[in-house]
């Protein structure tokens, strides 16, 4: 089996070179680039309690609907986590590339926002956020659910925006939620539900037409930490290699992708890409 950081210094300094002469940039990223920044991977995330669970059995609509409370506490928790962690040196260094490249375009699948809080900005957020809310019914959407939480809901301006055509903003003050007790949408008395993309949902088309312009024009393509078992955003790489776009993988193990792209590195996220930048 080979070691966890494995990647050679003529893959590091081929890759350097890729990134130096590269005038289109996309970048695809998992959960993977996070794991160093203490946040277990996707597939990784069941711990404790929640080891009973499949994913796929909490990320879901239906599961949602069967079993609001138990999803709900789910995300809490995570949420909880994502905002006790920080960014690493993998998200710090991306943030650094965007800076450097004429193009450049950051996707991300991590519903975690620490490639914002790295100062990413060219990004595009395929699967969501985990501190947003919205309706489940689709008429409010809560741009940060910390400010939501802390305002008790009684914050009308800037924390809620309306998704639907139901013409008037609005926040009646409900308590702030318990840990694990569902709260309710003030306009309709709907759940609420975390701001991120479920199994068998659609992704917001705006970012997903986005994601597949830049990798079709992308002459570089770097795809870090995914296992690439997820669609549409696993099409994004194969995309980029019909395409003409030299693909390059960053990720300590194989994946599906690892056969068809251009290099692949065996290594982790925050030990890799700060050597592209430094
Ligand atoms: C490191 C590391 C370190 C560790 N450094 N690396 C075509 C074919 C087959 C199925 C489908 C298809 N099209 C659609 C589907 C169905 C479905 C799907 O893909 N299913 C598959 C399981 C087969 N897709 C959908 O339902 C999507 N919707 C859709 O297509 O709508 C149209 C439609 C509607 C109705 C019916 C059919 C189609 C929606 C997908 C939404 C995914 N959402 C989630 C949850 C988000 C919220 C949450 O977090 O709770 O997004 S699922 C989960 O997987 C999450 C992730 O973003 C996503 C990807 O996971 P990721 O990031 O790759 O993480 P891991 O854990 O899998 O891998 C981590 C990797 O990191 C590993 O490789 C490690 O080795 C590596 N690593 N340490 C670098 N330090």
């Amino acid at each position: 089996m080979q070691k966890p950081n494995a990647a050679t210094k003529q893959q590091i300094k081929r890759l350097r070179e890729l990134v130096q002469e590269a005038t289109r940039v996309a970048v695809l990223t998992g959960a993977g680039i996070s794991a160093e920044s203490g946040i277990p991977t996707f597939r990784d995330a069941q711990t404790g309690h929640w080891s009973k669970f499949r994913p796929e059995e909490l990320a879901t609509p239906e599961a949602f609907r069967r079993n609001p409370d138990m999803v709900w506490r789910w995300y809490a928790e995570r949420r909880s986590a994502v905002r006790a962690a920080k960014p690493n040196a993998g998200h710090f260094a991306l943030s650094q590339l965007e800076t450097s490249v004429p193009n450049f375009t950051l996707i991300t699948q991590n519903v975690d926002g620490l490639h914002r809080r790295a100062g990413s900005q060219r990004l595009i957020e395929i699967h969501g956020n985990i501190l947003r809310v919205r309706c489940f019914g689709g008429c409010v959407s809560y741009a940060d659910w910390v400010e939501a939480e802390a305002r008790g809901f009684t914050g009308r301006q800037g924390a809620a925006s309306h998704q639907g055509s139901t013409g008037h903003q609005g926040a009646t003050g409900s308590a702030v939620p318990e840990l694990g007790s569902v709260p309710r949408c003030p306009e309709c008395g709907d759940y609420l539900r975390p701001d991120v993309v479920w199994f068998g949902e659609n992704l917001p088309e705006a970012g997903i037409e986005q994601a597949f312009t830049a990798t079709e024009q992308a002459d570089l393509f770097l795809s870090i930490g995914t296992s690439a078992l997820v669609y549409p955003a696993a099409m994004l790489p194969q995309t980029a290699v019909q395409s003409g776009a030299t693909v390059v993988e960053i990720n300590p193990e194989e994946t599906p992708l690892s056969a068809m792209v251009h290099i692949s590195i065996r290594g982790t996220a925050a030990v890799v890409l700060p050597q592209l930048v430094d």
